[in-house]
């Protein structure tokens, strides 16, 4: 029997085996590059998505990659047109950080019809933007305030909270591209007051930060613009994330 996306993340997480999901832009979707990326990075996963799609085809994007690489692909949607039956599994964000009605639960109505039709499996996730240096698009474009860097208390509690209305997992997200990654003491505390997946991304660009985010306890981490800039570093990051005894 196929093992559902939940499954093996939550599995992973409960056994402390570290995942790297490698974060893929219809934008910025170069065929041979970022499927070759893709195939031999070593990640565990593969998100697919982004805040605006310009130009690039969602569908097409999935569809090549489920061709040539064998692990999860899961929309990483940003919005309720990036919907697409050929992923494995969705994202279904419910931006817990932000107090814009429409994140929390207006597109997540008109996208239901569709989301049941798509098959896809469903991963309800509370979404938190924690400020990370400069405004990024997903902060823009949602319209909400993200969370202050340096509050943890206010993250832990929104993650409780996210969890304690049945989200399934956790994602502390600075952006796409930036400056400055959650902090430890951050992921630390939420990863500390909640028992479901806790994913993080945005800014991660070497080895030795990517290392740390997990340290503090991330169970998922998210490499997307340091990814396309580089495309050895996913490699050397699975590599690394891969190689953290298990259960410490
Ligand atoms: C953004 O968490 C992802 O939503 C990844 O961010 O592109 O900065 O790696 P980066």
């Amino acid at each position: 029997m196929k093992t559902s996306v939940y499954s093996y993340i939550s599995n992973a997480a409960l056994a402390g085996r570290k995942l790297v999901a490698l974060l893929v832009d219809p934008d910025s979707f170069d065929d041979d590059i970022t499927t070759r990326m893709s195939a031999e990075s070593g990640a565990d996963l593969i998100f697919v998505g982004g805040s605006l799609l310009s130009g690039g085809d969602l569908e097409r994007t999935i569809s090549i990659l489920k061709k040539f690489c064998s692990i999860p692909v899961v929309i990483f949607p940003g919005s309720i047109s990036q919907i697409c039956p050929e992923a494995d599994a969705i994202l279904n964000l419910c931006l817990i950080s932000g107090r814009n009605p429409e994140f929390l639960i207006g597109q997540h109505v008109i996208a239901a019809p569709a989301l049941k039709a798509s098959g896809l499996e469903i991963l309800p996730t509370g979404y938190m933007l924690i400020e990370s240096g400069r405004q990024t698009t997903a902060s823009y474009i949602s319209g909400t305030t993200p969370l202050p860097h340096d509050k943890d208390d206010i993250a832990m509690c929104t993650a409780m909270a996210g969890e304690m209305l049945g989200l399934r997992m956790i994602y502390m997200d600075g952006g796409s591209g930036a400056l400055n990654t959650v902090s430890d003491s951050m992921i630390h505390k939420v990863k500390k007051h909640v028992s479901v997946p806790l994913i993080v991304g945005g800014g991660i660009r070497d080895v030795a930060t990517a290392l740390k985010i997990c340290k503090a306890g991330a169970d998922v981490i998210v490499i997307g613009n340091a990814a396309q800039d580089d495309t050895s570093l996913i490699k050397k990051i699975t590599k690394a994330i891969h190689s953290i005894p298990q259960l410490q």
